[in-house]
């Protein structure tokens, strides 16, 4: 073997252990670079009488070749090396079963608050809209509440940085009552030529805020109020609308209902309601689930109405508290709490 195979034989060697790209262009530099051992022989062969040059540089450049040529299949070889790798890094298992969309649901509150709403359409009632953020006049004054009344005050009320056209402070409606006002006031105009104006009859459910947080009360809870008035509009009808809306929301006729005189500043008389159920869990305990009464007539007058001619009720529940007993929840904080754990049980 010849210095000129050996060589050759050498850089094949070298190139075929070189284990990575970097590797492969350090041991190139050594045969093919500047001071790598091809080139010095070919700058040797100046050294060289003009007759034996000829021949000895054919045979280092057919060598030079050779060496090039081990270079370039151990660089394909090394790509090819590492684009394996990383397919099989990358490698899907196709026969794994696939990842399954989470279904999503109704909040609990939210289908107590679907079902009111189709429980009172179905008796003709209208369902309200308006806004969470309210002037003074609407949350207190609109609804008789004295100017020193306590419900206005920072301990009960959530106050918003701004002030209304009276320079009073803006609130975080406490009820959904301010619905109503806007509504009975909207139709009040609207029907300002009929005689006698058509009745009104409307729900206000939404989002409701007070300075309130333990088990049972939450600073942001759910209301849902009512209101129906007309030229003949009684207490005997709050009590068919409310025995029939409450056995069909519990889903049964085996339920009593109570009436207790209460107070609000917004309706006069007022009473609270009570139900009973003859069976299950709650059987024999009489349960609050609402407030009433008929329209204070200064409210009337608020509305732009005579209250010497129309008179009405009014109610107020709560929702949260509703769902609660539907469905046997102890602790309000689970309807805002986010755990799935919980809210997957409704879906
Ligand atoms: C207008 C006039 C009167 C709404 C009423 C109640 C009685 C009541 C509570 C029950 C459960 C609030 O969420 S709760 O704690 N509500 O007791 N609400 S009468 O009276 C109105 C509403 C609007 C214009």
């Amino acid at each position: 073997m010849n210095d000129l195979d050996q060589l050759v034989a050498q850089a094949q060697s070298e190139f075929a252990k070189a284990p990575t790209p970097a590797e492969l262009e350090n041991a190139k530099a050594r045969f093919l670079g500047k001071a790598g051992r091809v080139t010095e022989l070919l700058k040797a062969l100046s050294a060289l009488p003009p007759e034996e040059k000829k021949a000895r540089g054919a045979l280092i450049n057919a060598a030079k070749q050779q060496v090039e040529a081990a270079l370039t299949a151990r660089r394909h070889a090394l790509a090819e090396a590492e684009l394996d790798q990383q397919l099989k890094a990358e490698a899907l298992d196709v026969t794994l079963p696939g990842r399954q969309r989470g279904l999503g649901g109704l909040h609990p509150v939210s289908r107590t608050m679907e079902r009111i709403e189709e429980i009172f359409a179905s008796m003709g009632f209208d369902v309200a809209d308006g806004p969470e953020i309210e002037t003074d006049w609407m949350s207190f004054t609109a609804l008789n509440n004295p100017e020193n009344h306590p419900a206005r005050s920072m301990q009960d009320t959530f106050y918003v940085d701004m002030k209304d056209a009276e320079g009073r402070w803006l609130n975080l409606r406490p009820h959904t009552s301010p619905m109503q006002v806007r509504y009975a006031r909207a139709h009040a105009k609207k029907y300002a030529g009929h005689d006698p104006m058509p009745e009104i009859r409307v729900i206000a459910p939404g989002r409701t805020y007070r300075v309130d947080s333990d088990a049972t009360h939450s600073p942001m809870f759910h209301q849902c109020e009512g209101l129906w008035l007309g030229e003949n509009v009684s207490f005997k009808d709050l009590k068919v609308v409310f025995a029939d809306f409450f056995r069909q929301f519990f889903e049964t006729d085996d339920l009593e209902l109570r009436f207790r005189p209460s107070f609000f500043p917004f309706t006069e008389p007022s009473a609270e309601v009570d139900i009973q159920f003859g069976h299950g869990p709650l059987k024999g305990r009489w349960l609050e689930v609402s407030g009433s009464g008929q329209v204070h007539p200064n409210v009337v007058r608020n509305f732009g109405l005579d209250p010497e001619r129309y008179i009405g009720f009014a109610f107020g529940m709560g929702p949260d508290r509703l769902t609660m007993l539907r469905y046997g929840v102890n602790d309000l904080r689970l309807f805002f709490e986010g755990d799935l754990r919980f809210l997957n049980q409704f879906k």
